[in-house]
């Protein structure tokens, strides 16, 4: 219905109005017709074009809101907006957004404090300057941080890493629970998507157990915040660190179809759905139904068996093909933790990372790697203390002592460097010393903002360099903060090919460079892949897990990734 965008668009005249302090009549008006005409149970523009004389006969739609609500049906805005937005600090209209606050609140802000955005007010209120304005306290100030926090909170999607280490924690805190028989983590967290919503969290009961006891621990949870919801078979929590978590408590014959239904994708469920629905079976959340009949739903195992398909892993459940795949057999053989044996990505103290050479190589052993690239920045990158060609050969030759410490146990330091490649995509070191690595990945670390032809110009110069064997986070995306790199990706993959150059996956949480989609294209047009942590210090090697994660909903298996490969089959990868 289009009342909505009309009495939006009259509410926020209505608020402006009332920022710039004009004629109280006025803004009332508005805000009145907003109301009027949200809570109208007829279409206005069906009315219009019926009858445009009904809408005049509104109490409270004059002449003038009548010829503004012809312009919104017409144009989709009508002028007075336009206007009056093009000359309004649009940080004023963010603002009203908060909860708690309302035009008063922002004209008082904004007229004594000269306050005109989020970031600024939260600094003020922070700073205590809030409390100070007429009719304004230490509440009203904790409340206005207090809703930006959640503002935020609502906008942005949590990291992967962040939730999962959340839900791990809260899991084996349910667990903990007497009545609780099994606890998963379902959602979209298990289909290790790279952003999370909320986390969904299902409970099994034991025999003749309370729920009620179960929703009661769980809310008791020492990280709740907020309590939303509180009911005998769902409720509702905020933590500390602002993911909001939902918790469904099932029995245990339906804890496998409930499992599958909110791990999700919804595309998936519903494609499972109508596909069972052709052999005359009902599934939903507590179970598989022939008829009346229940005849599956203990563990997901079953589910899908009861409709004729071998399991599926949570991260292929896209409804991009994996369905067809399992019903003819030709599922990924996903790749798994265990297939990977170095790390081709690590920085040490000598750049931007936290720990010495040696430290790095000693963690790196202990995890049982085979071998690990030791990839310090290059000397443009100056904010990473990019190391200089005398540094860098300096490196090297702690590098040949530390492999020689190392020479019997199986364990291989290679020498490298992430290397930026510059606008003309040319490197940042001269060959002569880019030949004298073992392996290393190249990268875009500057003006991000070329166009896509300058941009694919650029790396595919890069690859074309024949010491030149990966490419570092190819595409430049930091979640929740930075867009990929304007690209012509399918020209990136057919280079990989032709110059036998590897892409990252590069596996920080922020950037997970490329996504699954991309990996699955460059599987398909036979581009080999690089899982890389990018190690600032060797606690980020777990990272390596987030990285398999998503090579898994990129469909890649185990050949897919050159560092699954012994270490002579990687270097001979390279030299062919
Ligand atoms: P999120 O939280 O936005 O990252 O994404 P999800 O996938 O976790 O979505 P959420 O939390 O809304 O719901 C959890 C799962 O429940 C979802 O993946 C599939 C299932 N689900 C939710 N709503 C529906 C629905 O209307 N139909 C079906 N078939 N499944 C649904
Ligand atoms: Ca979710
Ligand atoms: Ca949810
Ligand atoms: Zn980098």
């Amino acid at each position: 219905m289009i009342n909505n965008k009309i009495a939006d668009i009259f509410q926020e005249i209505g608020d402006i109005l009332e920022i710039q302090n004009e004629n109280a009549f006025r803004i009332r008006s508005y805000h009145r017709a907003a109301q009027i005409i949200r809570n109208l149970a007829t279409d206005i523009e069906t009315v219009y074009h019926k009858n445009p004389k009904k809408i005049l006969a509104i109490r409270g739609i004059g002449k003038d809101l009548f010829s503004m609500i012809e312009e919104i049906i017409k144009n989709g805005d009508c002028t007075l907006h336009k206007d009056l937005l093009a000359h309004f600090h649009p940080g004023l209209l963010d603002m009203l957004k908060l909860r708690g606050i309302g035009p008063k609140k922002v004209k008082l802000i904004y007229s004594n404090l000269g306050i005109k955005d989020i970031k600024t007010l939260e600094k003020s209120a922070r700073e205590g300057e809030i409390r100070t304005l007429p009719g304004m306290g230490e509440k009203t100030e904790k409340a206005i941080i207090q809703s930006i926090q959640d503002l935020k909170r609502y906008s942005e999607r949590t990291l992967m890493p962040l939730a999962l280490g959340e839900a791990r924690q809260l899991v084996t805190y349910i667990r903990e629970n007497n009545h609780v028989h099994d606890c998963q983590y379902a959602g979209s967290l298990r289909r290790r998507k790279e952003t999370i919503g909320d986390i969904d969290i299902l409970v099994s009961i034991k025999k003749n157990a309370d729920p009620k006891k179960i929703m009661d621990h769980f809310i008791a949870y020492s990280a709740t915040e907020e309590i939303l919801a509180h009911g005998p078979t769902k409720s509702s929590i905020v933590l500390s660190s602002g993911i909001q978590v939902d918790l469904r408590v099932v029995e245990q014959k339906s804890f496998g179809a409930a499992l599958h239904y909110f791990t999700g994708s919804k595309a998936h469920n519903i494609a499972i759905r109508n596909r069972a629905k052709k052999e005359g079976l009902k599934v939903n959340e507590y179970g598989v139904f022939k008829g009346k009949k229940y005849i599956a739903g203990k563990t997901e195992k079953d589910v899908f068996k009861a409709v004729g398909l071998p399991y599926i892993i949570p991260e292929l459940r896209k409804n991009d093909g994996e369905i067809n795949a399992a019903e003819h057999n030709t599922l990924p053989d996903s790749i798994t933790l265990n297939d990977i044996k170095g790390d081709l990505h690590m920085h040490t103290n000598a750049s931007d990372g936290s720990q010495p050479l040696e430290k790095v190589v000693e963690e790196a052993y202990k995890a049982g790697y085979s071998y690990i690239a030791v990839t310090d920045h290059s000397q443009s990158s100056h904010i990473a203390n990019g190391l200089t060609p005398e540094r860098l050969l300096k490196q090297f030759k702690d590098i040949d002592a530390l492999n020689k410490k190392y020479a019997d146990k199986n364990f291989t330091v290679l020498k490298g460097s992430e290397v930026d490649i510059l606008p003309d995509g040319s490197l940042d070191f001269p060959d002569e010393l880019l030949a004298q690595m073992d392996i290393f990945p190249a990268s875009v670390h500057s003006r991000f903002s070329m166009s896509q032809k300058e941009m694919t110009n650029r790396i595919i110069t890069a690859m074309k360099n024949p010491h030149v064997h990966i490419i570092g986070h190819p595409t430049g995306r930091l979640l929740n903060k930075r867009d990929p790199y304007d690209l012509d990706m399918e020209a990136i993959f057919e280079a990989a090919v032709t110059y036998n150059t590897a892409l990252e996956l590069n596996a920080q949480p922020a950037r997970l460079d490329l996504t699954d989609k991309y990996l699955r294209q460059a599987k398909e047009k036979g581009a080999k892949i690089v899982i890389g942590t990018d190690s600032h210090h060797s606690s980020q090697r777990v990272y390596m897990e987030y990285g398999i994660y998503i090579a898994r909903r990129g469909w890649l298996e185990k050949d897919d990734v050159l560092n699954t490969y012994p270490l002579k089959k990687l270097l001979d990868h390279f030299k062919t």
